[in-house]
């Protein structure tokens, strides 16, 4: 539906989506307008019904997002973005928390989907990190929705958000409204969070993606 209905909109633009993917099409970010969608951000919490549910759809031009949309049917909450427009939720601007002190700070993170046992080891291992005597954030939470993770960082609910394996329908509208919250979204080449291409994945037990408060 949501393809359908943009398509016929706007005929000339290309479309990444989570089930087009899933049903073998290839994804392949250009320079065409391109919006890439995922209908269900948090299947698993969507089929338990755990109320962390979302629709997130962004618009790339020139492989850079423009505009993001994250929306949780069931708390009835939208968050929106517009590349140097700022961020809002329900209409009203959010911003980050500024929080900088590991200790005060609360951490969101996933566990991903599958259960490979070199992944789950370095997911573990990142946590520990984060999570020990020597250093601590103040708390850690797993909420199952990689889009809503980020609105809760662009709202200054969560401090800092990494995971070790993401997919671009999963942060492409969550990492720009969070850049327009004022936070800032990176990936572990150093890089400003590139959308598509994250080479060390698998290779690295840096963090994969880590939004934190410094802007
Ligand atoms: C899921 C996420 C979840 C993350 C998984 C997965 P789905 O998306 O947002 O937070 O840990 O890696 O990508 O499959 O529910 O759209």
């Amino acid at each position: 539906m949501i393809i359908s209905t943009l398509r016929e909109k706007f005929p000339t633009h290309s479309f990444i989506g989570e089930e087009s993917a899933a049903a073998g099409e290839k994804v392949e970010l250009t320079d065409n307008p391109t919006w890439i969608i995922d209908p269900v951000d948090g299947t698993t919490n969507f089929v338990h019904g755990f109320p962390f549910v979302a629709v997130s759809i962004a618009l790339s031009v020139n492989k850079e997002v423009v505009v993001g949309v994250v929306y949780n049917a069931i708390l009835d909450q939208m968050f929106t973005g517009q590349l140097g427009k700022g961020a809002f939720m329900n209409g009203k601007p959010i911003h980050v928390s500024g929080q900088e002190d590991l200790s005060q700070s609360l951490l969101i993170s996933e566990f991903g989907s599958s259960r490979d046992k070199e992944k789950m080891d370095l997911v573990f291992s990142n946590l520990g990190s984060f999570l020990n005597e020597k250093n601590s954030a103040h708390g850690c939470r797993l909420l199952g929705s990689a889009a809503l993770d980020m609105c809760q960082i662009a709202i200054g609910g969560g401090d800092m958000y990494y995971q070790y394996g993401i997919h671009v329908w999963d942060i492409a509208a969550g990492a720009l409204i969070i850049r327009e919250a004022g936070g800032v979204v990176w990936d572990t080449t150093g890089r400003n969070g590139e959308l598509c291409g994250t080479p060390q994945v698998g290779t690295s037990p840096n963090l994969q993606l880590f939004c934190t408060l410094l802007g």
